[in-house]
């Protein structure tokens, strides 16, 4: 039998200063990318599609949401299993509750383990759903061994796994080896990860497509078959349309204003890809007074294949090194004990030791200091 495994499609996020793309757009976007999956299922000719939870962002589904769900839960037939995750959980007044769902639709209502059986695919399906935003129990701990079953059994869960403090159902991995599972389809972790023991494999999808700067690279899906041995076959496949990317320039020494811009063009060209790209740049190196272009104007240059450019400044301004050099105040002494670390070899060293003199110097200089606030 195949299926699809997804989770953390969080449709109807809130989307703010997403520049290009409205918030409503982006919501609308989300929906092609939940046709998209369906469509996915369909072509791979799947037999189930299970969703690990925050399938929305919050309990509010807006009126276009709830009716493109409806419908391809209706048009798919077959079964389609949810697991209620912290931002959807299954409460009073949310999608999952207040809608009379097609009869193909399978959702764990509640924090204990729960099972549907599937018999003309021979398969169980366990899961539990978060029924509030937090879910501190275990629930695989506490369950009794899951029940004898001939044919294939999987988990669908939303957990965060190995965490035993996590509020958010911490699973155990050890858990989903003693209980047996197949095959562990997890949502929560926004990256793909995996666990296992070569007889259990438990596995988080990862987001279909990032929705910004914390979620980094290509989203997908995974399609899983399990064949009657148990061992299940898993192939990753790309849905992103849209990838948020950080990546680093450094211009040190680089001559003026105008080359120091001909640089980021060039990196950015380099970074294009088939999906559209969101990118934080950051600028690193020791550069001389009025030598950075204007970085507000550059970040909104009209560029192909773009949806976002954000150009964060970590350059250090150095009025004129040859001076620094022989500076016999505290910022000399400041400079020369840094030296060695801002031009080593080890690109980490040479940040650390840049935002240590930025940050440095400044202070000397009584200034106030600030990273710009992103993180
Ligand atoms: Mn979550």
């Amino acid at each position: 039998m195949k299926f699809l495994h997804t989770a953390d499609l969080h449709l109807d996020s809130a989307f703010c200063g997403d520049g290009v793309f409205g918030a409503e757009a982006r919501r609308e976007r989300q929906r092609e990318l939940l046709k998209k999956i369906f469509r996915i299922a369909e072509d791979e000719a799947c037999d189930m599609i299970l969703i690990a939870g925050d399938m929305f962002d919050t309990s509010f589904v807006t009126p276009e949401t709830r009716k493109l769900c409806l419908s391809l839960f209706e048009e798919f037939k077959k079964p389609i299993i949810i697991a209620p995750g912290n931002h959807d959980a299954y409460t009073d007044g949310s999608f999952y509750k207040s809608v009379v769902m097609p009869e193909n639709v399978y959702i764990f209502t509640a924090p204990e383990l729960q099972y549907f059986d599937f018999p003309e695919l021979s398969v169980t399906v366990a899961g539990y759903g978060f029924t509030a935003p937090s879910l501190p129990s275990d629930p695989l701990g506490v369950a009794a061994l899951t029940r004898e079953n001939q044919g294939i059994c999987i988990l669908c869960a939303h957990t965060e796994l190995d965490n035993p403090t996590s509020k958010y159902a911490p699973v155990m991995s050890s858990d989903i080896i003693r209980h047996g599972f197949d095959y562990a389809a997890l949502g929560h972790v926004h990256s793909p990860k995996e666990y296992g023991d070569g007889d259990t494999v438990a596995r988080y999808c990862g987001f279909p497509e990032g929705r910004s700067f914390d979620e980094l690279g290509d989203g997908g899906v995974l399609i899983v078959s399990i064949e009657a041995d148990g061992k299940p076959v898993i192939n990753r496949l790309v849905t992103s349309e849209i990838k948020y990317l950080r990546a680093e320039l450094d211009v040190d020494g680089v001559g003026d204003a105008e080359e120091i811009e001909a640089r980021i063009d060039e990196k950015l060209i380099s970074l294009r890809s088939d999906a559209l790209v969101a990118v934080r740049l950051e600028l690193s190196g020791v550069v001389p007074p009025d030598t950075l272009p204007d970085l507000a104007r550059i970040e909104k240059k009209e560029r192909e294949g773009f949806l976002l450019v954000e150009i964060e400044d970590s350059t250090v301004c150095i009025p004129d090194k040859s001076f620094l050099e022989k500076d016999p105040s505290l910022r000399g002494e400041f400079y020369r004990s840094l030296k060695a670390s801002l031009y080593s070899d080890d690109p980490k060293e040479r940040g650390l030791a840049l935002k240590a003199l930025k940050i440095g110097l400044a202070a000397i200089e009584g200034k106030s200091f600030s990273d710009g606030g992103r993180s």
